[in-house]
């Protein structure tokens, strides 16, 4: 698959940002791949090498970009040398006694480079181990002084640097990208008055109402500990043991079951901050707020079958579609969006606000599109910035404020705490990933790895040997709480509204399109497949049958038992019956164009060259990225043409392309329809719903493929075009207006037909 990435142009950023000359290396140095060429360090400028860019502040440049500039090296025409800078002669051999003798204690060279090796890894994330990220920028639509002071929200078409990182939770660092999971989505902000991380998700609810349960939850979904099985997946035991046990994970458990677990690309999913926020003005002011991501490309997901077909066929299938859109210039993009509310209008609110498994329906509050997120540079080194970011939600800033979620409370503790272990100490502000565009100036002092000179005498507060500096900001520069007043019993305990677990889950339910409820179904039927205890099964359904009468009997019947009793609903509230909310339906988020999605062009000898060359074409000039696939790579007679094959079949299967197409010619169709791979390749875009373009002759591989045709014409596929359109302009046409829709759900069955 890596041959997909070979035909990408480089970011064109990179380029401007460093000139010619970086992919250029002087004679008798190593080339690197013009995507890894980086240059202009503090160490280069040393070595007289200058940064000879275009001048121009390119795109994709910006202030957190230039503070990386310190530490960025690049080791084009430089000699090789140890840690203290020392030039090595020779990086073969070892320092022998004779050249068949034991090895000197003394190498020095040898021992600096195996030690440092032997402290590569670092500890993986406990969860979210597995990411992907990317530098971008923020920009304010408007100024939202009425709402809030925060920084990045003061002035119309304000931009402030970001670095964003997606992941999924359960699975280690090298684990499959798309295991049907949560999706985080962590946005770290370098606003002027310091960094601001909005650590969420791609679902707007969250498993457990209480930081308290987070590690049973996390112990539950990981692998199980005694044979560190199963690796990535929720499909187990130990897992839906728990989930049945905490009937408020209910709602939750319905986003995950659905296509939001399983998305087509990091690029096509919401975002949301989950928790209730609070915004405070300069006034001090305050009222609540939620935070929403809406991807600019849609929302899609990929079919349970593509996504593990794709598993074995790219594991790292999300890294490269994130890596290579932004390769190619073509950014990924959300909107921000919020819904803004006051503590009045929450208590009327039939559920509560703090509780994060709840929503607010957009119905109730409407979500107010406030800015834009683009991400226009691919980090330098995927160690140095993506594995060593650390997000905390306690990294809030001036007008932002913490709501009383028990779940967020837990979190702003939590997440310090973990960098301090896995980041190795205090310190880890200081990684250049991390430390913020905002000077930082306190009496914080010491510990591992301290980069920071501290220049002085005085490192406590009050002083006067000092000044009195650093001097506090004051109230009205500084960050402040909110002042709210609180005069409670210290218990452990709940409020009442958090007993309801099943309206909003209902809510959930009813808003689901028939597919995405059939989808719903599956996904529970093949999890609790998996699980092995029958009770455990039954517990689930049991939650179900709270939910949806429908939904539990699917379930059941697809496990092959009968509806338990309803679980005990203990709410001392009467049920909230909700209207359905189109909102929460991924089919409310549809793209408007087919820009990066990827088209395989089946071809084989004997193909109609041209018309395949003016079919790749226009894809091109609709942004999407066609590739030419045959049987194997090279020259591929078609016509008076010779087109050249990028991948192969076996190489880049079925999964990992969103639609396909075979263009018209007789010899070529007759290859293919030899040639089982490509039946296969097939039958699979069939079955995984997507767009096909099969021009003339090409109507004989849907056939021997088993895909049922001459229907009349109100059951036809509307996502297979060509056979009875013998005009390939139209038809490309056609083709193309078909792929915004993704995919033709009209064709599953259950078991699938093909
Ligand atoms: Fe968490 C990582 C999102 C609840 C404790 N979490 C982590 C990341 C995301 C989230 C996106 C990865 C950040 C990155 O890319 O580096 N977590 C969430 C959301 C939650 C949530 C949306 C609920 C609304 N998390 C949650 C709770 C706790 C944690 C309740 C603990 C009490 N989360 C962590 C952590 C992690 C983390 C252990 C692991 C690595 C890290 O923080 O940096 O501290």
């Amino acid at each position: 698959t890596g041959a997909l990435a070979g035909s990408m142009p480089n970011n064109p950023n990179k380029a401007s940002e460093y000139g010619e000359a970086a992919y250029n290396p002087p004679e008798g140095a190593t080339a690197l791949p013009a995507s890894a060429a980086v240059t202009s360090s503090t160490a280069s400028e040393k070595n007289g090498s200058t940064k000879t860019g275009s001048g121009k502040p390119p795109q994709g440049i910006n202030a957190m970009i230039a503070s990386l500039d310190r530490v960025r090296v690049d080791s084009g025409g430089q000699q090789l040398t140890t840690n203290q800078g020392v030039p090595i002669a020779d990086n073969q051999n070892s320092l022998k006694i004779g050249l068949r003798g034991p090895t000197a204690l003394e190498d020095f060279i040898l021992r600096e480079k195996i030690t440092h090796f032997d402290h590569e890894r670092i500890s993986e994330r406990v969860v979210h181990a597995r990411g992907s990220a990317a530098h971008g920028y923020f920009e304010c639509y408007q100024a939202l002084g009425a709402l809030t002071k925060a920084t990045p929200f003061a002035e119309d078409g304000k931009q402030t640097p970001v670095f964003v990182r997606f992941s999924t939770v359960a699975g280690e660092r090298g684990s499959t990208d798309t295991a049907r999971d949560v999706r985080g989505f962590a946005v770290k902000f370098y606003t002027d008055e310091g960094n601001w991380d909005l650590v969420g998700n791609n679902m707007p609810v969250f498993f457990i109402q209480d930081a308290m349960k987070f590690p049973d939850l996390v112990h539950a979904v990981k692998p199980e500990p005694h044979f560190a099985m199963p690796q990535a997946s929720s499909a187990h035991d130990t897992y839906w043991d728990f989930v049945s046990l905490m009937p408020e994970s209910t709602h939750m458990l319905l986003w995950q079951m659905s296509d939001r677990a399983i998305p087509r690309s990091y690029r096509m999913m919401q975002g949301f901050g989950v928790h209730t926020f609070r915004l405070i003005n300069a006034e001090g002011e305050s009222v609540f707020c939620k935070f929403h991501w809406t991807p600019v490309a849609g929302t899609h997901a990929l079919c349970w079958d593509e996504a593990v077909k794709i598993s074995g066929a790219d594991s790292d299938f999300h890294r490269r579609d994130l890596w290579e859109a932004i390769e190619a210039g073509a950014y990924p993009e959300w909107e921000l969006g919020l819904q803004v509310f006051t503590e009045q209008q929450a208590e009327e609110f039939e559920f509560d606000v703090l509780d994060p498994t709840k929503l607010v329906p957009e119905e109730l509050i409407p979500v107010i599109a406030v800015g834009k997120l683009v991400l226009n540079r691919n980090p330098d080194n995927f160690f140095a910035e993506t594995e060593q970011v650390a997000f905390c939600t306690a990294h809030i800033i001036p007008g932002i404020d913490f709501s009383n979620d028990p779940l967020l409370q837990g979190r702003i503790h939590s997440y310090l705490d973990t960098q301090i272990s896995r980041l190795g100490g205090a310190n880890f502000h200081e990684i250049p990933i991390n430390s913020p565009l905002a000077p930082v100036h306190n009496n914080q002092r010491d510990g591992m790895h301290r980069q920071a000179v501290a220049r002085g005498r005085v490192s406590y507060e009050p002083n006067s040997l000092g000044g009195g500096c650093p001097f506090q900001a004051g109230g009205a520069k500084g960050f402040t709480s909110f002042a709210e007043r609180v005069s409670e019993d210290k218990v452990r305990g709940k409020p009442e509204k958090f007993a309801d677990h099943y309206s909003q889950a209902q809510l959930f339910w009813i808003s689901q399109t028939p597919v995405e409820q059939q989808h719903i179904i599956k996904a529970f039927r093949f999890e609790l497949t998996r699980v092995q205890t029958q009770a455990i099964r039954e517990r689930v359904v049991s939650l179900l049958a709270n939910v949806n009468a429908e939904l539990a009997a699917g379930v059941a019947d697809g496990l092959g038992f009968a509806v338990p009793a309803p679980a005990l609903n203990i709410s001392p509230l009467p049920p909230h019956t909700y209207d359905p909310s189109p909102p929460l339906s991924m089919s409310s988020y549809p793209a408007s164009d087919i820009k990066t999605r990827r088209v395989a062009i089946l071809i084989a000898p004997g193909i109609d060259g041209a018309m395949a060359s003016s079919i790749y074409s226009a894809l091109i000039d609709a942004g999407a990225v066609p590739r030419f696939v045959a049987a194997k790579l090279g020259e591929v007679k078609a016509g008076k043409l010779g087109l050249h094959a990028e991948i192969s079949i076996e190489a880049g299967p079925a999964a990992l392309y969103d639609a396909m197409v075979v263009p018209d010619g007789a010899d070529g169709v007759a290859a293919l329809l030899k040639d089982g791979n490509a039946i296969e390749f097939i039958k699979d875009q069939y079955r995984h719903c997507k767009p096909m373009l099969m021009m003339g002759a090409a109507e004989a591989l849907l056939e021997k493929a088993g895909i049922p045709l001459n229907l009349p014409s109100e059951e036809k596929d509307p996502l297979i075009v060509g056979p009875d359109q013998p005009d390939a302009g139209k038809a490309t046409k056609a083709f193309i207006s078909a792929m915004t829709k993704h995919k033709e759900f009209g064709r599953e069955t259950d078991p699938p037909a093909v």
